[in-house]
């Protein structure tokens, strides 16, 4: 027999008993009629269960090493062909000033993710991360969604495990969330029908944290999918959290049209953004942190977001292409004080974290000099 209708009320009755949504509460609280301040209420009771007061950051770098690519997703700007003027591969050099350049203003992270390049060998990928945990080994690589393992995998034969690894001795720290996209097959087989599937994007994550390495998790919404889409997105990424318990951060990626095969969609409003925010903070009940990704989001809305369930606002970035090359108009790199600012003028407090959310205590005379401390608190 059907279960009765979800409203307002018995959502927030499971909210306050600590109970998990349904689906169907799920589909309810997307419902333009359910009222987005209830929802953000709700989802930052929860944010503040969790997470208290404070808005983490970190001090962080992007590096693309290549953006030569075999796939052809329809919402990415950033791809090129090989023969396109616009493609490029880094060579050992450049990429080591990019490491130089990361420490050197005291970045504790380096995010790494790139092109599928079908002339570049598996070792070249290997040698991305061992240049640089050779030449910096303080600074955290966070390194190769889901789908560049996969291609690894077409590239040497080799399962999974073997991977990564070959990559954990090279220095990997922790994978990031990307190449989710929506795991839903009616909507993944129009987006990015070639790439790994939802079923590999999990076997590589649940390998990841069988492993003990700690990864995040995306959703790329505002594009073609339905609210039941997102849902199911959600509920998938709930269940493999209560299998294994290795997803740190959710970061919902709201799309960016411009240069895109969907530049004829319109990118989602600021009210989407937050509800998004606000249901996700509220479906995934065993993730310990949202992150408002202020590159896509933009200032305001990511500042409005740590009151609709965000506790973390990514960090300082540089060198972001992805975004802005379909169209992002934020900043290319926040300061210190700049982050630290946004976090205040919402009325959180700022704590710098690392990748793997542990305190970061810097040096007062010397900022440069810092180390990873206590676990952060998050229930
Ligand atoms: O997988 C690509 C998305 C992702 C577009 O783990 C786009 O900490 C919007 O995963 N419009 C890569 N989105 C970025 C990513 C990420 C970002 C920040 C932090 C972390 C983390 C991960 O970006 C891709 C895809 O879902 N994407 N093109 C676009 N036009």
């Amino acid at each position: 027999m059907p279960g009765k209708s979800p409203t307002l009320d018995s959502i927030r009755g499971k909210v306050m008993a600590g109970e998990r949504l349904s689906f169907d509460d799920g589909l309810f609280l997307y419902r333009p009629d359910t009222p987005l301040h209830e929802v953000g209420e709700l989802a930052n009771i929860v944010r503040e269960r969790m997470n208290g007061n404070v808005g983490y950051y970190n001090i962080n770098t992007h590096l693309n090493a290549t953006n030569v690519c075999v796939y052809r997703c329809t919402f990415c700007a950033f791809r090129s062909d090989l023969r396109d003027p616009k493609g490029y591969a880094m060579s050992d050099e450049q990429i080591l000033a990019r490491g130089r350049e990361a420490v050197e203003n005291g970045c504790t992270e380096m995010h790494i993710v790139g092109g599928l390049h079908h002339q570049r060998k598996y070792e070249w990928y290997v040698n991305v991360l061992k240049i640089l945990r050779d030449a910096y080994p303080g600074l955290h690589l966070k390194a190769w969604t889901a789908v560049e393992i996969n291609w690894f995998e077409f590239l040497t034969r080799k399962p999974v495990r073997a991977i990564l690894e070959d990559m954990v001795e090279a220095g990997l720290g922790s994978m990031p969330g990307g190449g989710a996209e929506i795991f839903h097959p009616e909507v993944r087989g129009e987006i990015c029908e070639h790439k790994a599937d939802a079923h590999k994007w999990f076997e590589v994550h649940r390998t990841a944290h069988e492993m003990g390495l700690r990864t995040n998790c995306t959703m790329l919404y505002g594009h073609i999918e339905r609210d039941y889409h997102r849902i199911d997105h959600l509920v998938r990424l709930r269940e493999l959290q209560d299998e294994t318990g290795g997803f740190q951060v959710f970061i919902p990626l709201a799309f960016h049209p411009d240069n895109t095969g969907l530049a004829h969609i319109k990118k989602p409003s600021a009210i989407m953004d937050l509800r998004t925010m606000a249901v996700s903070r509220l479906m995934l009940d065993n993730i310990p942190h949202m992150k408002a990704y202020w590159i896509m989001l933009g200032l305001g809305t990511a500042q409005a977001a740590l009151s609709y369930g965000a506790d973390d606002i990514d960090g300082t970035v540089r060198h972001e292409l992805i975004y802005h090359d379909a169209g992002a108009t934020t900043p290319q790199a926040l300061t210190v004080d700049d982050i630290r600012r946004l976090i205040v003028e919402a009325g959180r407090e700022p704590v710098e974290r690392d990748t793997l959310y542990h305190r970061v205590h810097r040096d007062e005379t010397d900022p440069l000099r810092w180390h990873s401390g206590e676990p952060v608190a998050s229930v």
